[in-house]
């Protein structure tokens, strides 16, 4: 009886470490649960065992994944094939190895594809082959394969011929020496750089590997804000053994660098680009990193913006300053990431005008191995902006995409808000530079110029938090920015379901529900924060919550420089009769931005400054529009929440909680910013809500002070 009580016990708590294990969101999309039985049949009569050729770490990992991951999907364990003369084998190696198994199909394919590039074929009740021409290429394959599994698609007629549009595709960590993250929401640095070398944790394998997964190949480590001790010794014994854990996922490290370096950490008097004796310290610093890190990738560096230095403090320009490190990396391969985020308040002119106005003159005259990285739009990750003017101003140089992951200004952790409609928005929008279909997906891929260096980065929403993200729904962020970069065509909808299909269950209500709120989610933030084009209305520095009424300090870092509202009306003029911003855009783009007729609703107020009573398309009047877009956004976080508690058994309960408790914050959030706002204009609108609308309960000096503290 004792004896069966223990083993009783024993089960259970094996059962609930498993729980445990499985649902407190660390695994990411990599779960690897079992998958429904009638597809373990289906699947088992096309898969029987397994083939790796060659040997390499990577292979390594390659076979890991495929022994471990469909063991675990499939029920059962698949023994190693003797050869690939053995049917129903899944065979995956480099294509030099696997030549034995080769077919026309696979050869078409396989021509096609570049360095990381992957083929998957497979006919009903023969083999299964992945290959590349790479070792990494394989690795991608052999994801991509897990993916099909886990999400239940029909594998036995598979003719996959994939390869990422986007050569390097980075993640940008904001991340401290001291282990804090700049605008980062998911606890601490996940580089502990007091224990490296000598300790290193394991996540930083399952960091490379959550990577792999998603076709990401780099990784910044350090913060764009960046510390000069980064490039001393001691640090890069420590990004080295980083870098060695990354390698095999295809992972390689780059670092921000601080312009002033050589004044910092080097001694010298000056960091001015064209002094020989500054080009010969980076040439020197070059080689010692590559002494350290052999493939390493390259800098990333922000430069005469937000107060940090660069070649402007001694009268050069950014190519400058770009051209030598540029000149510097290039022995080795390395290349420059210079980003355009720069803005200054003691410039005369609009904010989102100055980034076009100092680069746009430079176009062709950076070195080959150098980006211009530029972000989303021209103020700041806002919630909504039109893309970037840069974006088809500069036909001669790799422009490389800034989005942000992490959600600085979309509700940080509190918010459930799907980034993949916003990132769409902005590279489907098309630019007109070379007439229609001239895309911001074209500017970056390179296709447009034919430019053979593109890039695409994204600002990291990870950090030390159990769940990597803070909020669960932020892995999708991260695992949508992955998806994009290998394939910008990829629709919002498709990587929502596969993100669902890997997290939670391929059961169809749940597909469709949670899909529902993602697709919903953004345009529901935009609506109770800054609906119909306004912007930078957040509070002063925590860029959380509301905060129209700032207006103290530098203008550019307050709300009224951007909503403008008075008793004539509310938003940016940016046309020819105002900033004229419009004009950086080319036609026939300018022209329907100027013009308030036909400029989108959704850009209206960043465009334009109008009466309270402009009648917007639906009839109404602009301040009745606002007024119902600020009450829609919090009903429909109301709706998320129905939907969400539909979902109770359906999914693991523990992520269940995890979002029902956040949704319950972003609630409040939510309601805080429309009551704020809905005040605040009202003073100057001096309208009533439109009728149906329950007033704000409280005073617009309650929301003023109001403490968000418990909303995080
Ligand atoms: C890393 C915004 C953020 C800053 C960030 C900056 C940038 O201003 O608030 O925290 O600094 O963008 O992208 O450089």
């Amino acid at each position: 009886m004792k004896c069966i009580s223990v083993f009783f016990l024993l089960t259970l708590l094996i059962i609930n470490n498993m729980t445990v294990a499985a649902s407190d969101g660390y695994n990411l999309w990599l779960n690897y649960k079992p998958v429904a039985a009638e597809l373990q049949n289906e699947y088992n009569q096309q898969i029987k065992s397994l083939l790796i050729t060659g040997d390499s770490p990577t292979l390594n990992i390659v076979k890991g994944e495929l022994s471990s991951g469909l063991e675990k999907m499939l029920g059962k364990k698949l023994p190693s094939a003797k050869s690939s003369a053995e049917q129903n084998t899944i065979i995956a190696g480099k294509l030099e190895n696997i030549l034995f198994a080769m077919n026309p199909e696979i050869e078409k394919g396989i021509r096609q594809i570049g360095g990381e590039g992957f083929v998957i074929f497979s006919e009903p009740g023969k083999n299964t082959v992945i290959t590349a021409q790479s070792d990494i290429g394989v690795l991608y394959g052999t994801y991509y394969f897990l993916q099909l599994v886990q999400t239940g698609k029909n594998i036995s007629k598979l003719n996959v011929v994939s390869s990422p549009g986007i050569k390097i595709r980075v993640l940008n960590h904001w991340d401290n020496l001291d282990g804090s993250i700049e605008r980062g929401y998911a606890g601490n640095s996940l580089w502990d750089w007091k224990s490296l070398p000598g300790k290193t944790d394991p996540r930083y394998t399952d960091y490379a590997r959550a990577n792999a997964s998603i076709g990401i190949n780099g990784t910044v480590l350090n913060n764009v804000n960046a510390n000069p001790a980064m490039l001393t010794p001691g640090y890069l014994e420590k990004v080295a053994a980083l870098a060695n854990i990354f390698r095999p996922y295809g992972l390689k490290v780059y670092l921000s660098i601080k312009f002033s370096s050589p004044v910092n950490i080097g001694g010298m008097e000056t960091a001015d680009p064209l002094d020989p004796a500054v080009q010969q310290w980076w040439k020197k610093k070059v080689e010692e990193v590559y002494s350290y890190i052999p493939d390493f990738g390259g800098f990333l560096v922000k430069a005469n913006s937000e107060g940090q230095p660069g070649p402007q403090n001694y009268n050069r320009s950014h190519a400058d300053g770009a051209n030598m490190l540029a000149d510097a990396l290039k022995p080795f391969g390395g290349i420059v990431m210079w980003r355009a985020f720069v803005y200054d308040n003691n410039v005369p002119d609009d904010r989102a005008k100055q980034a076009y106005n100092e680069f746009k003159p430079l176009d062709g005259t950076f070195r080959d191995n150098v980006l211009v990285q530029v972000k989303n739009g021209a103020i700041d990750f806002q919630p909504r902006e039109p893309f970037h003017p840069l974006f088809g101003a500069m036909p001669k140089t790799p422009l490389m995409m800034e989005f942000q992951i992490t959600q600085e200004y979309l509700g940080q952790s509190t918010d459930l808000c799907y980034l993949a409609p916003l990132f769409k928005e902005c590279l489907d929008s098309d630019t007109y530079a070379k007439g229609p279909g001239s895309t911001v997906a074209k500017v970056i891929d390179g296709s447009l110029e034919n430019h053979q260096i593109t890039g695409i980065a994204g600002v990291a929403n990870t950090g030390s938090d159990r769940n990597w993200t803070g909020h669960l729904f932020g892995q999708a962020n991260w695992f949508t920015f992955g998806k994009l970069a290998w394939n910008t065509n990829l629709s919002s909808e498709e990587i929502a379901d596969d993100w669902i299909k890997l997290t939670f269950s391929n059961d169809e209500k749940v597909v469709a529900t949670i899909r529902k709120m993602m697709m919903d989610s953004r345009e529901i933030s935009v609506n109770y924060m800054t609906p119909l084009g306004l912007h930078h209305i957040m509070g002063y520095n925590h860029h959380f919550g509301p905060g129209p009424w700032v207006n103290r300090g530098r203008a550019d870092w307050t709300s009224v420089y951007y909503h403008r509202a008075d008793s004539t009306g509310i938003g940016f003029n940016r046309t020819p009769s105002g900033s004229d911003a419009t004009s950086q855009y080319h036609q026939p783009v300018a022209g329907v931005f100027a013009n308030p007729e036909t400029c989108p609703e959704k850009y209206l107020l960043w465009f334009h400054h109008l009466p309270w009573d402009y009648t917007m398309k639906s009839g109404r009047t602009l301040w009745d529009e606002i007024c119902l877009h600020y009450y829609s956004g919090v009903e429909g976080v109301k709706n998320m929440q129905k939907e969400w508690n539909s979902l109770e058994g359906k999914i693991d309960s523990e992520l269940f909680g995890m979002v029902k408790t956040k949704l319950t914050k972003q609630e409040k959030l939510a309601e805080w910013w429309r009551n704020s706002c809905v005040l605040y204009f009202q003073q100057y609108s001096k309208k009533p809500l439109p009728d149906g609308l329950e007033k704000p309960a409280e005073k617009l000096e309650y929301y003023q002070k109001f403490d968000f503290i418990d909303l995080k």
